[in-house]
């Protein structure tokens, strides 16, 4: 297992149309792991498979909500979260809501920048998992925001690309001067 390093814009490759997997290899299966791994320690809920400079339509997307039992007062370091990793291989959504959702966003390709993008709430899709087998389900939630975003990554799309020039444009002047006064990396 590895953690590599994630690619952050303006990096020409997140613009990339990713290319369909025909046939799911164990070389596929160690990318997985390995995307696990750096989104874990990154850490953040999701990574397609372009932010580590792969361009294949393959992403994985791990909640990690708090457990149920966790009190309100917990210790941030202690706090237990529920593992629940997801792979999705040649995503595609086939029905999306009417209905929209909200949600602040946030990327490990665009760092510490948030913005609110609005999304359907509820989306069906088809995908492959790492066995190569077929499932077709209806999400919602952070679960159908998230994949939104990862399914975006794999047309060359950032979440600031759903926002005003404007808007766009102030996030980068700002990530921009956040490097400049020496951001780690
Ligand atoms: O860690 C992430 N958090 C997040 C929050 C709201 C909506 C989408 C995301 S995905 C992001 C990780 C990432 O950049 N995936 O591509
Ligand atoms: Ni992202």
């Amino acid at each position: 297992m590895a953690i590599l390093p994630i690619i952050e814009t303006p990096d020409a490759r997140l613009k990339q149309i990713s290319t369909p997997v025909e046939t799911v290899t164990d070389a596929h299966r160690t990318l997985i792991a390995d995307m696990f791994e750096t989104m874990y320690d990154a850490p953040g809920i999701g990574l397609a498979a372009i932010q580590v400079g792969v361009a294949e339509r393959i992403l994985v997307i791990d909640l990690q909500r708090e457990a149920d039992d966790t009190p309100e007062d917990a210790d941030p370091e202690k706090i237990v979260r529920v593992k629940e990793p997801r792979v999705f291989i040649n995503p595609e959504v086939t029905w999306e809501s009417d209905e929209l959702s909200v949600y602040q966003e946030g990327c490990l390709s665009v760092p510490e920048m948030y913005a609110d993008v609005q999304r359907p709430a509820e989306i069906q899709v088809k995908w492959l998992d790492e066995q190569g087998k077929a499932h077709d389900e209806k999400l919602d939630g952070l679960l159908a925001t998230c994949l939104q975003h990862e399914m975006d990554h794999l047309n060359g799309v950032l979440f600031i690309d759903h926002l005003s020039k404007l808007k766009r444009d102030m996030l980068l002047k700002k990530l921009e001067k956040l490097r400049r006064s020496g951001r780690a990396a």
